[in-house]
């Protein structure tokens, strides 16, 4: 690992003096030059057409970006993951998601231990727990087969599964309900259940801890909610499993342990959707599909692992990230998936991206004087475009792209699949080429319209291309925003994999809460608003 001051490394000046030459450059002339660039910023791997060619880069760029990857140790901290090291550095811990997806006969060593029998014997577990749920087999308490499954996490332990059910829903078992708690707000759990029997429901409490408040809340509403009906604490064990590496608080939650899915402190919350964590979805897709899920990340796994950098597309990414974040000083990044069911997939990316990268300390604790940690947002297309794409076009920032579609739709209805897809190329196309004066003039727009509807263009955005949103190729896209996720941290000198940003509200809204709702007027000691709002909550609620 570098630890030289980012800025000061002659790769990240070299690439300084670069950017002054490239920053007023088109888009349009760089095409216009270059009658191949299509050809030559292209990646297709591993069943992905990546075209990243309108990007405000040209082959010098991407030769000073693949440099500095080189200089910042890139390759070698690619292979410190895989190999298992504790490249989590301030929670000492080794980040392994990649072995949640390895082969049964890998080996991959954390503490002198092979890790991959236990993944392949959790996951085992899970298929059987999943076929009994499936076939009805696993009877609840009054001998009623399971319709209902409510999985209870937040975060890491939520997003994951949301976004995997809604994007493979289409796979799923349509007799089963799928339900999904995280929020503390009492709302969230009252609309889950309102229509369910608790004969027939089935709670999976997702937590690595199993101490995380809002899932611990949400896990004992729910256990009072199924006793209300059936009366006995023994119904516990047949309405309730665990997802957690805290077997004590598991058992002491009442939940037998044997009804226990484990995972591992090498399993980072956000990095947890392939693990035990993933359950929810192996109830809804199979067994069979959840292993091809697999299967698609491992293929980017291995790519990630082994293609150059010139033709790696989870690094050419992180690199166009650190391109547009620190040198354009661009001000976010939309993810757009043209697939609706993919309309949970920007805010798993949201943590997937900002709580892995939004630091402002290298790994040896130095403040940072450069941009990390980039903000990304979205929403399925076509439904963007007519909201904010609007300030993506012709607003003041900078806002590069990831439009990401199918050649073949999930669902095959009359035109809709081609319009839908017109729409993609339409986007990026107008977004780099923009839309000129002489054009407008030409067309005989009226002069005083002329500054409102000439689009500038030079846009920058990617293009992600794959033949249909199936359990694999979910897997492969989740896993080019991890490694890219991955490579920019390591670029940014940061430890991606902690999140004490996270920990910090965890601990003080445990000491408000009793200030809330205690009986006696407490005796406040905060600052004079937080005093004066807990003051006002108090009289409004009586
Ligand atoms: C993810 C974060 C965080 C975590 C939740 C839930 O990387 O650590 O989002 O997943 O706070 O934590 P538990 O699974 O421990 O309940």
């Amino acid at each position: 690992m570098n630890n030289q001051s980012l800025k000061e490394m002659p790769e990240w000046k070299a690439l300084e003096a670069h950017f002054e030459e490239i920053r007023k450059e088109h888009i349009r002339n760089m095409f216009a030059e270059d009658p191949e660039r299509a050809e030559r910023f292209t990646v297709t791997a591993e069943g992905i057409y990546f075209d990243y060619s309108k990007h405000r880069i040209n082959s010098r760029t991407m030769k000073l970006l693949a440099d500095l990857a080189e200089a910042c140790g890139l390759r070698e901290a690619i292979e410190a993951m895989f190999r298992g090291e504790k490249i989590n550095n301030t929670e000492n811990r080794a980040v392994l998601h990649t072995a949640l997806r390895a082969p049964a006969d890998a080996i991959i060593n954390v503490d002198g231990k092979n890790v991959v029998p236990e993944v392949h014997a959790v996951l085992d577990k899970m298929e059987a727990f999943s076929e009994k749920i499936r076939s009805g087999e696993w009877k609840g308490y009054t001998g009623k087969a399971i319709k209902n499954i409510v999985n209870i996490g937040i975060g890491g332990s939520d997003l994951g599964p949301v976004m995997a059910y809604e994007a493979l829903r289409n796979y799923s078992r349509r007799d089963l309900n799928f339900r999904f708690v995280s929020n503390i707000d009492g709302t969230d759990f009252a609309e889950a259940v309102r229509d369910l029997n608790p004969e027939e429901t089935l709670f999976i409490v997702a937590s690595k801890t199993f101490t995380t408040l809002e899932t611990m809340t949400n896990a004992g509403t729910a256990r009072a909610w199924c006793l209300a009906t059936l009366k006995d604490e023994a119904a516990i064990a047949r309405h309730f499993v665990a997802l957690s590496t805290n077997a004590e608080a598991v058992s002491a939650f009442g939940i037998d342990t044997s009804n226990m899915f484990a995972f591992w402190d090498w399993v980072g919350g956000r990095y947890s959707m392939e693990s035990a964590i993933g359950l929810s979805t192996m109830i809804a897709i199979g067994a069979e599909n959840f292993r091809e899920m697999l299967s698609g990340f491992r293929a980017i796994d291995n790519h990630y692992r082994t293609a150059p950098f010139e033709k790696n597309i989870p690094v050419i990414m992180a690199l166009l990230g650190i391109w547009y974040a620190d040198f354009f000083k661009a001000q976010g990044m939309a993810v757009l998936p043209y697939e609706q069911y993919l309309k949970r997939f920007p805010a798993y990316l949201q943590q997937l991206t900002m709580e892995s990268n939004g630091k402002g300390v290298t790994r040896d604790g130095r403040k940072v004087n450069y941009e990390t940690g980039v903000i990304y947002f979205g929403e399925p297309g076509t439904n963007g475009q007519h909201s904010f794409y609007q300030l993506i076009h012709q607003g003041t920032k900078l806002i590069p792209c990831d439009f990401i579609g199918f050649a073949k739709p999930v669902h095959n209805i009359g035109r809709h699949h081609d319009l839908l897809m017109a729409n993609v190329f339409a986007q990026a196309e107008a977004l780099a080429f923009g839309k000129t004066v002489e054009q407008l003039e030409a067309e005989g727009e009226k002069p005083f319209l002329v500054p409102h509807k000439t689009f500038e263009g030079n846009r920058p955005s990617s293009v992600f291309l794959l033949e249909k949103l199936t359990p694999e190729t979910l897997g492969k896209l989740v896993a080019i925003y991890e490694h890219c996720v991955h490579a920019q941290g390591v670029i940014w000198q940061l430890d991606s994999f902690d999140q004490w940003g996270v920990q910090l509200g965890k601990v003080l809204a445990g000491r408000i809460a009793p200030e809330l709702e205690s009986v006696a007027e407490p005796v406040l000691k905060h600052d004079s608003s937080t005093n004066s709002l807990i003051q006002a909550y108090r009289n409004m609620k009586k």
